[in-house]
């Protein structure tokens, strides 16, 4: 097959967040998040790690954006500690916090990498969990519209390009209804207000985002979705997938796009679902100029009366290939591109996550060989090239993730980096991938049929 080349304008990213990489997290003022706490909290997190120096990005930042260099990146997603810059979420500024973001956007621009930083990427400071509740209150949506005004004001000379919030149905349900992730949380009632109240504050700090940016800005938010599979063409599986589909996908894509919950969803929760106070739906439909996708892995759907509220379950699929977290499954990327275009017309979208974790290792000669990273990307770079020959506006890719870092619950035991990083020594090791991704990005473009080992990009 011959080489696949991608538009001239094409955004080649990689992406983090603050807690998985950024450590120093009692330094200079920072104050805790609820991440702090539920690493600190005994049994939350693999083996007990925690996020304290993760990949010690604080420090390094400035060898960090070298290696973003070297790659040949032109831009680069990380995400803003909230408590860093105000450390109890609200009032008294932390001025060397909001510094460190001046140096690393610098640092940035001196590269020609451009900024796109996501202001909440799950990490709420700790001090609006414990006055108020944190998302489950409305105010906190108040308080982030305020947190984007200071980041904006302080920022918006430089960047234009603004994500709001990460995987709001991940905090949503992982962090208040599974309580696998922070704040911990297994409450039914708050999990949806939550839900309700990250919507809210993404349309408010879109409106702050626009009035307050000394450039047009250009604004959008980042959902996680995920196809879903019936896993039999019964009825009863088919209905099961649509109502995940319901949870998981469309009741964030359809308030932000369509400005509407959907009504199945609505009927779904019954009691659970949230009151829509007048106006809201319109604040949560402030228009956007992209929106972010985040892609890893289809979900395969089956019929399960026990599981509460959607009575539905996820099964594995016998005989396909797994990372350590999810399946492979990358038509899966080319199937949430068009059903996002088809659904909802967004003006643009950014892939803005897709990666996978596998147990990389260093080799003898220091090299790291990650051939199924780099078939991983090269399959799930051709499904967004389809998607581009289908007219479909993808303006760029960024991969999860630039570095090895802090996987949340999994702790440092799932490592997505294209650098490899020791965290013992914190040495930095491009992997084969980096290497692979580096090649594609100064071709633009890719041979989809070359095989995993020796791939010239
Ligand atoms: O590490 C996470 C990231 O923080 C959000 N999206 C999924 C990634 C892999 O699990």
């Amino acid at each position: 097959m011959a080489m696949i080349r991608f538009p001239d304008d094409f955004v080649w990213g990689a992406a983090s967040s603050a807690y998985q990489i950024e450590g120093a997290c009692e330094e200079d003022g920072r104050g805790p998040s609820i991440w702090d706490t539920f690493c600190h909290t005994p049994g939350r997190v693999y083996q007990g790690h925690v996020g304290d120096k993760a990949a010690d990005h604080y420090h390094r930042y400035a060898g960090d954006v070298g290696i973003m260099a070297e790659l040949g990146l032109n831009a680069y997603r990380f995400s803003i500690a909230w408590s860093r810059v105000l450390p109890a979420g609200k009032g008294k500024i932390n001025t060397k916090g909001l510094d460190f973001y001046d140096r690393l956007v610098d640092a940035l621009m001196e590269q020609g990498i451009t900024p796109f930083p996501t202001l909440h990427h799950w990490d709420l400071p700790q001090a609006l969990q414990d006055e108020g509740g944190g998302w489950a209150n409305r105010e906190t949506a108040y308080h982030f519209a305020e947190f984007a005004r200071l980041m904006v004001e302080r920022l918006g000379d430089r960047v234009t390009r603004w994500i709001t919030h990460n995987e709001p149905f991940v905090l949503s349900v992982l962090g208040h209804f599974m309580g696998e992730h922070a704040p911990g949380i297994t409450d039914p009632l708050v999990t949806f207000q939550v839900g309700y109240h990250l919507l809210l504050s993404h349309g408010l700090a879109v409106d702050v985002l626009r009035t307050c940016s000394r450039q047009p800005p250009k604004v959008g938010i980042t959902l996680d979705y995920s196809p879903m599979h019936p896993a039999t063409e019964t009825d009863e599986d088919t209905q099961a997938a649509r109502r995940l589909d319901g949870i998981r996908n469309r009741m964030f894509f359809e308030p932000i796009l369509l400005g509407e919950y959907p009504e199945d969803v609505r009927e779904m929760l019954g009691p659970l679902m949230p009151e829509i106070k007048d106006g809201d739906l319109r604040q949560m439909s402030a228009s956007i100029d992209f929106i972010g996708v985040n892609y890893y892995t289809r979900t395969v759907v089956r019929h399960d009366p026990g599981f509460p509220i959607i009575a539905a379950s996820p099964v594995e699929q016998e005989g396909n290939e797994y990372s350590m977290m999810w399946e492979i499954y990358p038509e899966g990327l080319y199937e949430t591109i068009t059903r996002v275009w088809h659904d909802y017309r967004p003006p643009l979208i950014y892939i803005t996550e897709n990666g996978i974790p596998v147990p990389d290792d260093v080799d003898h000669d220091g090299q790291v060989r990650d051939y199924r990273r780099i078939r991983y990307l090269r399959d799930h770079l051709f499904q967004v090239h389809r998607a581009l020959e289908m007219g479909i506006p993808v303006k760029g890719y960024f991969h999860w993730s630039l570095t090895d870092n802090f996987e949340w619950a999994f702790g440092y035991r799932m490592r997505f980096g294209l650098v490899f990083v020791d965290f013992d020594t914190q040495e930095r090791t491009i992997k084969e991938s980096g290497r692979w991704f580096a090649r594609v990005i100064e071709n633009n473009g890719l041979d989809p049929a070359s095989s995993g080992m020796h791939l010239t990009g």
